[in-house]
Order: structure tokens, then sequence, then C-alpha cells
């Protein structure tokens, strides 16, 4: 180790925390070299171990066909590295992981991110604006382990702000901080800076266009990703930033900014009724029957709440459009071992 640094020490600024599952795994066994997965490839993987980045090969059976994507390492995770061949050993046991059912396909699903503190959904004050979409991404967010903040960009473009947190109300009522930005200004961006201080790690996660790259380079001081601009018509974005990517931020945090969702699926695990819809499951415990399923029966309170317009129709409708499609996509799980 003569001349190393060391390696717990060097990752400080990479995210690394005493307090973190792979800390606790890297303590009972402190062989290799470690590093944090900054980009992923078809081909391999980039790391860092907070002194350099570099090119790593992942395990040969993590390449075959058929081998289950989350047992792969993903952006965010910490590794354990061959002791000096640039190959990865194993990827550290994971304090979350954020994942979506992947689109198209009906059983897969995508890993996004490890070891994050927070989720930054972002979201334009513009076309892109969606409540239906972001009380999806708070499910699952939910089943993540990370803490969901949702950010309204464009604020500077915004007539209307005070109409779209109004709309907000029902998700800040359940815990979740809304912050409204022009993601050019640093003086506004200064907004996130509870969640990006030393050994925390975000991920930014929204539609083309959102602004996700706009606001990473205005935290990190400098246009290291590209921005495009979005359609007018609809405030489409043209999925500028292609591969997911994690950066060092100078408020001491780490930052992994990545490409416009299209679809958001459930995975099948996620709890549709917990915390995300806790308006609902609470007014459903003064409905007559136990088993009441709010479609006609007597002394129902939730749709007493719906008529009386004290729960929104349309919140209610997603409520029951997830539940199912969180069983349906459970089935299929099942049905696929
Ligand atoms: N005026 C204004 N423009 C913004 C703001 N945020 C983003 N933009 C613009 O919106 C467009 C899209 O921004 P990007 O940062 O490329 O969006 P993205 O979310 O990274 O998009 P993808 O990489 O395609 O997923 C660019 O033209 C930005 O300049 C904002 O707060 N105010
Ligand atoms: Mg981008
Ligand atoms: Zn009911």
């Amino acid at each position: 180790m003569i001349g190393r640094m060391d390696p717990v020490h060097a990752l400080a600024g990479l995210g690394w925390r005493a307090d973190l599952p792979a800390a606790q795994a890297w303590r009972d066994a402190p062989e290799g070299r470690l590093a944090r997965v900054s980009a992923q490839h078809r081909s391999g993987y980039e790391v860092s171990d907070g002194q350099h980045e570099f090119a790593v090969q992942a395990p040969a059976p993590w390449t075959r066909k058929g081998f289950d994507p989350e047992l792969r390492a993903v952006v965010g995770d910490f590794v354990r590295l061959h002791p000096d061949q640039d190959l990865i050993l194993e990827w550290l046991p994971r304090s979350s992981l954020f994942r979506r059912g992947a689109a198209g396909e009906q059983r897969r699903v995508q890993a996004i991110a490890a070891n994050i503190d927070t989720v930054l959904v972002v979201t334009g004050l513009d076309r892109d604006f969606n409540l239906r979409r972001l009380e999806r991404y708070l499910v699952l967010i939910h089943a993540s382990g990370a803490i969901p903040v949702l950010v309204l960009t464009k604020l500077d473009r915004c007539e209307d702000a005070p109409q779209y947190r109004d709309q907000l109300d029902a998700i800040a009522a359940t815990g979740v901080s809304v912050v409204m930005v022009n993601a050019k200004d640093r003086a506004s961006v200064a907004q996130l800076d509870p969640w990006l201080g030393a050994g925390q790690t975000v991920v930014l996660v929204g539609s083309s266009g959102a602004g996700k790259s706009t606001l990473t380079n205005t935290l990190l001081g400098r246009e290291k990703m590209k921005t495009g601009a979005v359609r007018a018509q609809d405030s489409r974005g043209r999925h500028t930033t292609t591969h997911r990517a994690l950066l060092t931020l100078p408020q001491g945090g780490c930052l992994i900014d990545t490409p416009g969702m299209r679809e958001l699926k459930l995975t099948g695990v996620e709890d549709v009724a917990d915390l995300v819809f806790d308006d609902i499951e609470a007014l459903a415990l003064d409905c007559r029957f136990r088993d009441c399923r709010h479609h006609r029966e007597p002394g129902c309170a939730v749709r007493a709440a719906l008529e009386s317009g004290a729960l929104d129709a349309g919140r209610f409708s997603n409520y029951t459009k997830l539940l199912s499609e969180r069983l349906d996509r459970n089935s299929r799980r099942d049905g696929s071992r």
C-alpha cells in the first residue's frame, strides 16, 4: 500500500460514509481495491477511486445472456476491484436501489442507481408537468430506500407558479419536499444544498427536456453535461443525455445525471398504498365495510370524499391503476420463476 492513498479516505468525496452497508462490508474484508461505479457501458464500467477515473471490466458471468441484471453492478455501486487488474470482483451491499419496470418488455426490471440518499424528480413547469407521473415516481422511490424531492424547473418562464403549487398540495401533505427553481440560476438552485452535502448522493430523474443536465451544470458550476432545447409545442426534449454519469459536487456530495425516461413501469414489489397514497388509506379506514372496494358499497368514505371534492378523482383513479399494475407485474414475476 506504500504510496497509495488510504482507499476509504480517498472515497470521502464520493459519497462514502462509515454508516453505509458497503463500509461495513469493507471493514469486514478490506481486500482488493475500493471504487465507485461512475458510468456503465455495454462492455464494462467506469469507476472512480477518488483520485482517478478509469475503465474496468465486469466479471465474466455478468456478461452472459440471461444473467439477472439486478445482480450486476449499477451506477452508484461501491465495488471491490482486483488488487492489480482493472476488474470488478463484486459490488458491496447497497443502502438503496432505484429501479423501474423496463419499458416494453413485461417482466424485466432496470436498475437505475444504487446507494442514493435522495431522488430528485425533475419536472418542468410547462407541458412536462404531470401529477399522475409524479405519483408513479413517488411509488417507485418509496420502494428504493431513498427519499424523494420534487424539483420543478423553469420557474423563470412560468406565469402561474401558485397554481402548480396548489396541484401539489396532496403530495406535499405526505411529507415530500417541493422546490421550484430556475435551473440556470445558481442562487435559485442553492435551495437544493440541504440534500447535497458531504457523504450524500442524489440521482436526478425525469422526462427528457425537464432540465436535469441544466441543473447538474449549474450545481457543478461548469458546463459538464450537454443540454438540448425542447420542442415548443409539447415541451419535450430530444434525449440529449444518453448515459448515466456520477459526478462530484463542490457542495461535497455526489450527483448522478440520467437520460430522460420515456416510460415508468412498476416492478411489482412496490407498496402502492403506503405513504404515497396515505390520504386514501386513511379515508378507507372509515368505510363501513372492511373490504370496501370503493365502488358502490354503502357507507363508503372514499366515494363520499370523491363526491364532496375532498379527494381528487384523478388521484384516486391513478391509485387504483397503480394497485392493479402492481398486482399484474407481481403475478408475472412469480409466474416467471
Ligand atoms: N429558462 C429555463 N430553461 C431551462 C430550465 N431548465 C432547463 N431549461 C432548458 O430546457 C432545455 C432542456 O434541458 P436539459 O437540461 O437538456 O434537459 P434534460 O432533462 O437533461 O434532458 P435529457 O438529457 O434529454 O433527458 C434546455 O434548453 C435548457 O436550457 C430553467 O429552469 N429555466
Ligand atoms: Mg440531460
Ligand atoms: Zn370504500
